[in-house]
């Protein structure tokens, strides 16, 4: 996978030559590169920014340079080719290659929202471009002419405003970059986690056995392999319940067993049809539920 992020504080993505990203980086996994945007300005300022039209408080981030670095990072993924000429005789068609067009994510709280299921789809692609964006954000009409080139993906991590996209791209590189075959050395660590099946994590324990006179919960120490994997799995259904009822409403009741439907019901959680819903003796809808 190659991936090209363009900032105007490129220093801010150097967390990425550590830990698991730097290793798939070094091991070859991994191709990216980071580039400032200010390269690609013409005046003795670098002005990458101008006053909005229609005014408003803050500034906008001028169209040139971006296109400029986006057709940079084209030409980077097609091996220096010029993204405007056209294909080579025999080349599959754009969209129909393995990974597809290549992918333009804009950092942007007025984004759809990241979530580990971007996160798999971003996986596969060939090639991912991140844009961040600062102040005020980017020139509409760069979209609009990346749209040509890229298939495009305003993406927010959340209901919370960020300075610019730096710290954005930080996690979602490594959101997707740790699901790429290889960087995550034991594939399996990727299978039990929070968000795979809709669930969060059950809680862990190492030793020592008892520390500040907190024993370990007795089951994880009897060796019984099938009460621990139930034992594990009531409590991702109780925390989940606690924490995110979003994420239990949002269950399909064929992944749930009669023990799941047993904890669920004591956190006061029932399945109506093909949906999981609010126990509500008061007769109110819960949020997804089906209407009656
Ligand atoms: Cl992706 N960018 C910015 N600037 N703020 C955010 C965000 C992204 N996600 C949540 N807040």
């Amino acid at each position: 996978m190659r991936i090209d992020v363009v900032s105007i504080f490129p220093e801010y993505l150097a967390a990425l030559d550590l830990s698991l990203i730097g290793k798939a980086r070094q091991q070859g996994l991994l191709e990216l590169t980071v580039t400032d945007l200010r390269e690609f300005t013409g005046d003795r300022h670098r002005t990458v920014d101008d006053t909005p039209y229609g005014g408003g408080a803050g500034m906008v981030m001028k169209p040139e340079p971006w296109a400029l670095a986006l057709a940079a990072a084209l030409r980077a993924g097609h091996g220096g080719a010029d993204p405007a000429a056209p294909a080579p005789v025999g080349s599959a068609p754009v969209g129909t290659a393995g990974g597809g067009r290549p992918v333009l994510v804009v950092p942007s709280p007025a984004g759809e929202v990241f979530t580990q299921a971007t996160a798999r789809e971003l996986a596969l692609r060939e090639h991912l471009v991140f844009a961040c964006g600062r102040y005020e954000g980017i020139d509409e009409r760069v979209v609009d002419w990346a749209g040509e080139h890229f298939e495009v993906r305003p993406t927010s991590l959340g209901d919370y405003v960020l300075n610019g996209g730096e710290v954005a791209v930080l996690a979602m590189v490594e959101a997707i970059g740790r699901l790429v075959p290889g960087v995550v050395g034991n594939p399996e660590s990727l299978v039990e986690e929070s968000h795979s099946d809709g669930l969060l994590e059950y809680p862990v324990y190492t030793k020592p056995a008892v520390w500040r006179e907190r024993p370990v919960p007795e089951v994880l120490l009897s060796g019984h392999h099938g009460r621990i994997s139930r034992w594990r799995r009531d409590r991702q259904l109780q925390r989940t319940a606690a924490r995110r009822p979003d994420l239990v409403a949002a269950l399909d009741p064929a992944v749930l067993d009669r023990s799941d439907r047993a904890v669920l019901a004591e956190e006061g959680w029932v399945v109506a049809g093909e949906h999981v819903v609010r126990a509500d003796p008061s007769g109110h809808d819960a949020p997804g539920a089906p209407v009656a």
